[in-house]
């Protein structure tokens, strides 16, 4: 600062403040991705992917703890978590059946959002009801961290944390709303990340709670 300014003493009134939301590098917030007409397309989709593939409750490996969060997966490949631990697998873990198909919706958001070349083997369906949250977590059990994790958000808004890749690094929030993506990709890809809360009543897209849809891609391609 020159002599000149520190010898000014008036300072400019408040900034009115804006909504400014910063993400770590590699993180793209796409606010509004999804219009009201391709939510309900989603919703809808992701009912008859339920229908054949329902949810149920995964549980901490080792503890057996419960998630409050139930999940599905649609794909080749799907995420799961038992008391084996984490880990893809091509079956639902109660039915024995193998995943429904990535639908073209997904595909499409996929190649509109990722970046990537190859297309996404897993997609998991997250349910959350009022209740719901979800620790702050990196996504790992992949082999190709090259590919981003592509989110979408549909009913109720989430309090979505995102921080650094200690778990102690700063974190901030966004909320998630319906029709919302988000990518992480890049040194975002290892950032820690969670759900604090649902805000219930937030979205009418759903009778209640919050979908959250995110694709991966789970091998390396040849
Ligand atoms: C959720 N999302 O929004 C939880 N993971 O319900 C995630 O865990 C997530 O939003 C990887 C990339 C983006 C995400
Ligand atoms: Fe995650």
């Amino acid at each position: 600062m020159s002599e000149r300014s520190q010898s000014h003493s008036t300072v400019d009134p408040p900034a009115p403040s804006p909504t400014v939301v910063t993400i770590p590098p590699g993180a793209t917030y796409a606010a509004g991705f999804l219009d009201r007409k391709a939510q309900e397309a989603l919703r809808d989709t992701v009912r008859e992917i339920v229908a054949r593939a329902p949810f149920y409750r995964p549980c901490m490996p080792k503890t057996g703890k419960p998630f409050s969060v139930v999940m599905s997966n649609c794909g080749p490949l799907g995420w799961v978590s038992d008391r084996d631990g984490y880990r893809y697998q091509a079956r639902h873990p109660q039915t024995g059946e193998p995943w429904p198909a990535m639908p073209e919706i997904l595909l499409d958001a996929w190649r509109r959002l990722a970046a990537y070349p190859h297309p996404p083997e897993a997609c998991l369906i997250n349910f959350y009801d009022e209740t719901a949250r979800l620790g702050l977590h990196v996504d790992q059990d992949e082999t190709d961290f090259e590919a981003p994790v592509v989110s979408l958000s549909l009913g109720d808004t989430a309090v979505f944390r995102i921080g650094g890749d200690t778990r102690k690094a700063p974190t901030r929030s966004i909320k998630l709303k319906s029709g919302d993506a988000i990518v992480l990709g890049g040194p975002a890809r290892r950032a820690f990340h969670g759900v604090d809360r649902i805000l219930p009543g937030s979205s009418d897209l759903l009778k209640s709670g919050r979908l959250n849809l995110t694709m991966r891609r789970v091998t390396r391609p040849e």
